[in-house]
């Protein structure tokens, strides 16, 4: 594929089929000696190698039929196609509006006319959503057109274009194990592989064999945007290790349907993200990735309310504002907001929703003591009039100088699953060049693949999953910078540092 553009470097070469980089990673080394802080900065020369071919990518989602299954299949095809639509207020066009990689831009440098912006997926070769060939399963046995319908997501005269394409899709049989997910869902389980966990495991495995072999696609990626489930108990001989959860795939024992489909793609050398926030990744089947050289990503997807949160918190305490109290309300009527309106999966998302200030919190020691938090309360209430449109309000109070206190009161109104799709087209398409990049330091003999656990997939998901002793990252513009400078640093280029020293001399 042809570079969008080229690095005049002699630290960059371009080969055949790839880019390789030399590039000076720069840290800083703190520790203490007589009482006193000692701080060395520290220089690793690392060299970056990313293949060039693009793939050709299969995408199956677990949930297929539902309201974040159907809207990315629906606005792949409408974008592919051209679509466009009349509403009230106007013509719209397909766009992928919410995107990383397709909608947002990076600073390349500086030109004679100021500042440079590429798209963010041109920085390196990546998959185009319009490229993602789709399949997956459903409880739910409703072909894509009738539950695009279902879902009350898009507007109706796109739906009336997408209609003959979407009904050619119909979801795969599932697995069903009713006490993991709410029992309000259990008119919707018409659609179900039958058997024991083994042979169901067995059957995920072969449809994915099957797929792949019927589109011809050169990899699969499997991402879980099913029903939130209620979390597992991690339990030694059960799920604590690789050999324990195959054992207890093999005699029946207590798993979750998403770890069952975790087994199963990595089995099959598939990386495996979770959209919801149960714990799928039990230490047993992060212990299966690791063995497999398998990537694996997760958890929830951080769309909204979450998004906002982890933007507006790193705000207040890095400005030096102690936030006290934080207060999340949200109301929706889909299908996941009847779902979580049980007590054991509203708990998952309850986890999930709350982490996000826990690192801006300890970065402070001003202002919070060590067991110091703010009040942190999250409320979600089922209200089916609203359908997707979900309604999320928070307050969030914080002591200012001198004994004042500031309430910030957000209003927040939106389709979920419309900020939801763009953050699955991302998932897929950063995991899939993370499959393409390899590197070591002088010093190392081989290259290596990044950690099993892809924890550059952060800024995507509410509770990130990060390699074991990793520091977890909330903060939003860390999480995007940590993207960003890892595929600059793919080009031998130095991270944005924002200084614009030539612009502040006499
Ligand atoms: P949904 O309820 O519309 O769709 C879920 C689908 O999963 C349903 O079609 C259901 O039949 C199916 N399902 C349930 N158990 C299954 C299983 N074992 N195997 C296969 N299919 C199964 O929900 P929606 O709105 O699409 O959300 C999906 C997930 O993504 C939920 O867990 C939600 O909490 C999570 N999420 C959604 C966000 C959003 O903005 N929409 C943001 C963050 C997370
Ligand atoms: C209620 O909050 C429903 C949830 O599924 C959320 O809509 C979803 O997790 C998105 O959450 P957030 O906090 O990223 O907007």
């Amino acid at each position: 594929m042809a570079e969008k553009f080229t690095i005049e470097s002699p630290d960059v070469t371009y080969t055949k089929d790839c880019i390789e980089a030399i590039y000076s990673y720069q840290t800083t080394q703190v520790y203490e000696e007589n009482g006193s802080l000692k701080v060395k900065p520290h220089s690793t020369r690392f060299i970056f190698r990313t293949e060039t071919k693009v793939p050709k990518l299969g995408v199956m989602l677990v949930g297929w039929g539902g309201n974040n299954g159907t809207t990315v299949t629906a606005a792949v095809l409408a974008n592919k196609l051209g679509f466009s639509w009349m509403t009230k207020t106007g013509e719209k066009v397909a766009n992928y509006y919410g995107s990383l990689f397709q909608a947002s831009t990076v600073c390349l440098g500086t030109g004679p006319a100021g500042d440079v912006y590429v798209p963010f997926k041109d920085l390196l070769p990546t998959v185009s959503p319009n490229d993602i060939v789709f399949d997956g399963w459903d409880i739910s046995s409703m072909n894509l057109s009738d539950a695009m319908v279902r879902a009350q997501v898009l507007d109706w005269s796109l739906q009336e274009q997408l209609k003959p394409y979407m009904k050619k899709f119909h979801p795969r049989p599932s697995v069903y194990i009713p006490e993991f997910i709410a029992a309000n869902q259990e008119d919707r389980a018409d659609n179900v592989i039958k058997g024991s966990k083994k042979e169901q495991v067995e059957q995920i495995r072969k449809d994915i064999r099957d797929f792949k072999a019927k589109s011809g696609v050169d990899k699969v990626i499997v991402l879980w945007t099913a029903n939130t489930e209620r979390f597992c108990d991690v339990i030694p001989g059960i799920n604590d290790t690789a050999e324990n959860i195959l054992k207890t795939i093999e005699f029946g024992r207590e798993i979750s349907p998403s770890s069952m489909f975790a087994v199963a793609s990595i089995m099959e050398g598939c990386a495996y993200i979770n959209g919801s926030p149960q714990n799928t990744f039990v230490p047993g089947v992060v212990d299966l990735a690791i063995k497999h050289k398998v990537f694996i990503g997760g958890d929830d997807f951080k769309s909204g309310q979450t998004k906002m949160k982890s933007v507006l918190v790193d705000f207040l305490v890095s400005a030096g504002l102690k936030t006290v109290s934080i207060v999340s309300y949200n109301h929706l009527g889909n299908n996941d907001g009847k779902n979580l309106s049980a007590p054991e999966q509203f708990r998952s998302k309850e986890i999930s929703k709350s982490s996000v200030v826990d690192d801006m919190v300890h970065s402070n020691p001003i202002l919070y003591k060590p067991s110091e938090k703010p009040d942190h309360c999250v409320v979600i209430k089922y209200v089916p009039y609203v359908g997707d449109s979900k309604r999320a309000m928070d307050e969030y109070t914080s002591e200012i100088m001198m004994g004042g206190t500031n309430t910030i009161v957000l209003h927040n109104t939106c389709e979920d699953s419309l900020l939801a799709s763009p953050l699955i087209l991302d998932l897929v398409v950063l995991t899939e060049l993370c499959q393409r990049i390899t590197f070591k330091t002088e010093l190392d003999l081989e290259f290596q693949t990044f950690h099993s656990v892809l924890s550059i997939l952060s800024y995507l998901c509410k509770a990130p999953l990060v390699p074991d002793g990793s520091p977890i990252v909330n903060s939003l513009f860390r999480q995007r910078a940590c993207i960003e400078n890892i595929l600059r640093a793919c080009l031998a280029l130095p991270p944005q540092n924002h200084m614009l020293l030539e612009h502040k001399m006499q």
